[in-house]
């Protein structure tokens, strides 16, 4: 059997039968200088996407240089994810909801990851559509959002993505000490836990399988794109103010916004130990955000974002969405593709919460949200074009 070597977009893959492995990531010294955003139509080999089958191939391109230089490859799906009932329906901590709390195991036998799911459940039989989110460890949802989200029938899901990585740079707990080896940082980690909340639900009766929905904020948004963008199971990814390594543009950086060089300095531990190679270097890096947002396609996409939030570059946001778009149309979806931006600086507010919903309620029911949404919003007419492909 031949192998033949691929080097493109820096990567070096071969390709046995079809099947891409991959090989080491090149550093930035070994890359080309890409200022622009890359073209996610064009394969490694330098031809161009032009059906449908061809985007699946492609999209298993794309996916491994994210993971190779990005974030690290994400941990197996175990496969043995078992669900706990700790608490059932006992206290009603919001009106008229019922609470059940779930610990969740999953991974090796000897080692597997744990970690409480906690569930308010809105009344009635269901089934319902359920929001996990993942920033427990900063604090439980609060009460208005919860009461808000089970009031629009939806199942709000707490769980703390800390308990299976720690936010820190130590691997000695969690997730580090069930799969040791791998070059995945803790955004991968914490996406591997939304696949595992993702795999818990799918075993209550009462849940709508078709309709789950991820939701983060900040670092917890980056996590959460990079879920939506690995487990097909997600009907809808919400980042909320993800900023760097989240929507954020990597090589277009308005001003104020945090760069590949500040968010490595501080949090290297977040992903892929080449990464941090990077810093400074960003324009040699052979992708950008649009290639993330590219993996959600052509499921939903909804990215909240707050215009006064300078340091997570809502206006870089905009650029990588405009790339992903491309994508987005061509899979026939342009409209599961969206940004909602409002006033005010780095929250998970009610009104963010507000936006979730209504688009929730449009692409899940096909509701006509209360409040008129402006969905492909753009305050910025004047940024500059980073790229000039469009789809095939
Ligand atoms: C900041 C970090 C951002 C963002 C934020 C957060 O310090 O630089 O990338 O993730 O923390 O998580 O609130």
């Amino acid at each position: 059997m031949s192998h033949i070597a691929l080097l493109s977009w820096g990567l070096v893959t071969l390709m046995l039968a079809g099947v891409i492995f991959a090989a080491e990531p090149l550093p930035p010294d070994k890359l080309p200088v890409v200022k622009e955003l890359p073209d996610p139509f064009l394969f490694n080999d330098g031809t161009r996407v032009k059906t449908k089958e061809d985007w699946e191939k492609r999209r298993a391109e794309i996916l491994e240089i994210v993971s190779a230089y990005e974030y690290g490859h994400l941990p197996p799906a175990p496969g043995n994810t078992k669900v706990f009932e700790l608490v059932s329906g006992g206290v009603e901590l919001i009106k008229g909801a019922s609470h059940k709390q779930y610990r969740v195991t999953a991974g090796p036998e000897a080692k597997p990851v744990s970690f409480l799911l906690d569930l308010t459940i809105p009344s009635g039989k269901g089934p319902f559509p359920v929001i996990i989110r993942g920033d427990w460890g900063w604090h439980k949802t609060a009460a208005d959002i919860t009461a808000e989200v089970v009031k629009r029938g939806y199942i709000l899901a707490d769980y703390n993505r800390v308990e299976v990585a720690p936010d820190n740079k130590g691997r000695e707990t969690g997730i580090y000490l069930s799969y040791p080896e791998g070059d995945y940082g803790a955004s991968a980690a914490w996406a591997w836990g939304f696949h595992r909340c993702v795999d818990a639900v799918l075993t209550l009766p009462f849940v709508d399988k078709e309709k789950i929905v991820v939701t983060g904020h900040s670092r917890g948004g980056k996590a959460v794109l990079l879920a939506g963008a690995t487990d097909a199971r997600i009907a809808l990814t919400v980042p909320n103010d993800s900023g760097c390594g989240g929507c954020g543009s990597l090589k277009y950086q308005a001003a104020k916004s945090e760069d590949v060089a500040q968010i490595t300095k501080s949090f290297p531990f977040w992903f892929a130990p080449i990464f941090t190679q990077f810093g400074g270097q960003q324009e040699k890096l052979p992708l950008d955000q649009h290639f993330v947002k590219a993996l959600v396609a052509p499921r939903a996409l909804l990215e909240t974002e707050a215009l006064g939030d300078l340091w997570a570059n809502p206006e870089g946001s905009r650029i990588t969405y405009a790339g992903a778009k491309e994508v987005y149309k061509f899979l026939g979806a342009p409209e599961k593709l969206a940004i909602v931006y409002r006033e005010g600086g780095h929250e998970h507010n009610f009104a963010d919460w507000g936006v979730l919903l209504d688009y929730a309620d449009v692409l899940f029911f096909k509701k006509k949200p209360a409040t008129e949404r402006d969905w492909d919003g753009n305050p910025f007419p004047n940024s500059p074009k980073m790229f000039g492909w469009t789809a095939p």
